[in-house]
């Protein structure tokens, strides 16, 4: 099949990196029904690939996503939108349990704003540009934006994007905590593999246990989130790659984790 048809393309840069593309530059990446599917089902897939280590989420051309398609959008009522129960894919990629980076370019609005925030580090161009801009159409974000927003930059910048529906330039994003780190134009993609390259070569289920402690903490109450984090750290003491790690380091050589 045509690589160029698929409106979600995944690859493979590297034998420990799974790459997500959505590759509609045509209509600026807008998220459509079969885009949120294809999506799904390819981190689903890298999710359970044991070789997979880190995914990244990008988009093909110059932007990220520009949102909900909006002309898929005019026929649709509200049964419509209860029947389609689209809130199953994006939970496919909140659950991911392997770390998820985000490379954006261009524009990431709407429902693309709220796919960047689905990942776990977001690398932004400085010419990136964020928003929540629903609120210019009649609607509101429905796939995360109130409130992964609102944990990512507190309550008075969150709505004030929100309720005018302004972009959010990525420098202001990074300053504000949206952004994890900022790439020259044209290179966010390219950091964002080098990242996840990074990660892959450490221990996974470090890795898969830092993040399962920092997002199930993040909404429990902290005594609770604090346990969490505790047993945690207990469990990696009987992982082979924890011996792997320590005897590394006091043998000054460059550990090997295999993931045990
Ligand atoms: N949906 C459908 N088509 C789009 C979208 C979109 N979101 N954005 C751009 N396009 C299409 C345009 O219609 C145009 O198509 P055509 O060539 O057929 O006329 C083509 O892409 C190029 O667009 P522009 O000429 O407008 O390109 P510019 O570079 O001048 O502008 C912008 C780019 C700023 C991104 C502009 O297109 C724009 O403002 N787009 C709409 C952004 C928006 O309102 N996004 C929010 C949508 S609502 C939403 O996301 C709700 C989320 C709910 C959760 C579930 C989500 C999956």
């Amino acid at each position: 099949m045509n690589a160029q048809a698929e409106v979600v393309i995944a690859s493979r840069p590297s034998p420990q990196v799974g790459l997500v593309e959505i590759n509609r530059p045509e209509a600026r990446n807008a998220i459509n029904l079969e885009v949120r599917e294809k999506l799904a089902a390819a981190v689903a897939g890298f999710s359970e690939e044991p070789e997979i280590r880190a995914i990244v989420l990008s988009g093909r051309g110059s932007n990220f996503a520009a949102g909900a398609d909006v002309k898929a959008f005019e026929k649709l009522g509200a049964a419509d939108m209860l029947a389609q129960q689209a809130h199953r894919y994006w939970e496919v990629i909140a659950r991911c349990p392997k770390p998820v980076i985000a490379a954006v370019e261009g524009y990431a609005l709407g429902g693309g704003c709220e796919l960047a925030m689905h990942a776990d580090i977001i690398v932004a161009a400085t010419t990136a540009k964020f928003g929540q801009p629903e609120v210019k159409l009649g609607l509101m974000p429905g796939a995360g934006g109130t409130q992964r927003l609102l944990r990512a930059i507190g309550k008075y910048k969150t709505l004030m994007l929100l309720l005018t529906g302004d972009l959010f330039p990525a420098e202001e994003a990074e300053r504000a905590g949206l952004v994890s780190v900022l790439a020259p134009e044209g290179e966010a993609l390219a950091q964002a593999l080098q990242m996840a390259e990074k990660i892959a070569q450490l221990a996974p289920l470090a890795v898969a246990q830092i993040k399962e402690a920092v997002l199930n903490g993040e909404d429990a109450p902290l005594e609770t989130a604090l346990r969490l984090e505790r047993k945690a750290f207990q469990l990696l003491f009987d992982t082979a790659d924890k011996r792997e790690g320590i005897s590394a380091f006091l043998e000054k050589r460059k550990p090997s984790f295999t993931g045990r």
